[in-house]
């Protein structure tokens, strides 16, 4: 770590040094630090999981070195010409000002490096670009500021969920004059539902996006693929060891874009079936929750969580807001008016404003949670609530 050269170090030891090679030292040192340095630091790609990633970091490397060599060459023969012809040893300048064989020869030698790159580039795209006979489809959709994951297939309850920021607020929270919570190992890498994938089988992905312009960058896959509202982007994956990948959004799509990471976790394929065994059980779980009844304290409860998870981020945990952009809730006209007034703001946002149409985010359960909670909640009185059943109604009626 750079820390550990203390200046004192370095100070005195450029002190020693005459001052002539000074300069010359200290950007030598800048551009290759020292072994010890270099060590620590990760400046290169990753080498990543799969193929293709190992191919695109190969691929890189090779044109790095064609490029290092390149620079060597060139700037070589200048430097060499710039201390072997100075005018103190009296050179002198030739006065030609064209050589046809000169421009031919370095019209070719460029022609023939870019064709000599281009050949294992393309070979590499084309593999990139193959998305053909994958064994399963997932559909990812950026929001504002959360993934959702949906696994194509048409046998059982559709598996479909939103994969969230995992990492406490107390831990990034620091901007208005807060104490924050000592960073976790996965600080903002680290969300509550990760993708699931199996090994060694084929995915593709299916990339959109529900608002703005989202990128999802899978570093060990070798995936960086942007996610745009209205277009369908292919990407595919042989992941070839089980574990825990993570990547990030890496598009700028808002206030919260460093808050919108990915986790795919890679398991073998007994463990996906059970995975997404369990997964479309409790789908088929949340569907038969919308018929059930509840009453006003359970939906306070579920409420506070999906508050929590998808509202608190612009209305604040206690309620009052960001005024003038994110209205409070306590003490709101629309948490504290008819009923039919929330769940319409709730069910479809307002156009042109940050209050997204959660109608199509959350489920019939979840939204009559929330709406119970606010109007229950922050200080906030109105002693009713909304059924999952009067959601779903409304939900199927749009
Ligand atoms: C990205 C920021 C954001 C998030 C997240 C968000 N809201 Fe909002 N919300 C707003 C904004 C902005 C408005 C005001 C819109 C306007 O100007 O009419 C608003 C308005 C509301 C209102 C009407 C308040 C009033 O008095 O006009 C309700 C109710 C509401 N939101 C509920 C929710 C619920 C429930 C959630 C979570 C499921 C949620 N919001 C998540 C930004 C957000
Ligand atoms: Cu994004």
């Amino acid at each position: 770590m750079l820390p550990s050269l203390s200046v004192n170090t370095i100070t005195s030891f450029f002190n020693a040094v005459s001052r002539r090679y000074r300069r010359i030292l200290l950007v030598l040192t800048l551009v290759f630090g020292s072994p010890a340095l270099l060590a620590d630091w990760a400046l290169n790609m990753r080498e990543g999981i799969t193929e293709v990633s190992r191919e695109t970091y190969s691929l890189h490397m090779t044109i790095i070195w064609i490029c290092v060599a390149i620079g060597v060459v060139v700037y070589g023969v200048l430097v060499y010409s710039l201390f072997a012809y100075r005018k103190s040893k009296g050179a002198v300048p030739a006065k030609f000002n064209h050589n046809t064989t000169a421009e031919i020869i370095w019209t070719f030698i460029p022609f023939v490096i870019l064709i000599a790159m281009a050949i294992p580039s393309t070979r590499v795209l084309m593999k990139i670009y193959d998305t053909e006979d994958a064994v399963m489809d997932i559909q990812i959709t950026g929001y504002q500021w959360r993934w959702q994951y949906k696994y194509l297939s048409d046998k059982g309850a559709p598996v479909v969920y939103f994969s969230n920021l995992a990492t406490p607020a107390e831990q990034y929270e620091n901007f208005a004059g807060k104490v924050s919570a000592e960073k976790g190992e996965n600080y903002l890498l680290e969300v509550d539902q990760p993708l699931v994938i199996p090994v060694n089988k084929k995915v593709r992905f299916l990339l959109t996006s529900a608002d703005v312009i989202h990128a999802w960058w899978m570093p060990d896959f070798a995936i960086k693929k942007d996610a745009i509202p209205g277009f369908m982007n292919q990407a595919a994956v042989i992941a070839e060891k089980p574990g825990i990948y993570r990547g990030q959004c890496a598009e700028l799509c808002g206030r919260m874009h460093g808050f919108m990471p990915i986790v795919v976790e890679v398991k073998e394929q007994a463990d996906y079936d059970a995975w997404f065994a369990a997964k479309q059980a409790a789908a088929q779980a949340v569907a038969d929750m919308t018929s059930k009844e509840f009453n006003r304290e359970q939906l306070v409860e579920m409420g506070q969580t999906v508050y929590t998870t998808y509202c608190m981020a612009c209305h604040q945990a206690n309620g009052q807001g960001l005024p003038p952009t994110f209205p409070a809730l306590a003490g709101s006209k629309v948490a504290n008016g008819p009923i039919e007034g929330q769940l319409d703001v709730v069910l479809h946002g307002r156009k042109g404003t940050a209050m997204a149409a959660f109608g199509t985010q959350l489920s019939p359960v979840d939204i009559a949670a929330v709406i119970t909670y606010e109007r229950n909640s922050f200080g906030n009185k109105m002693g009713d609530m909304a059924t999952p059943l009067q959601v779903y109604q409304l939900q199927q009626a749009k």
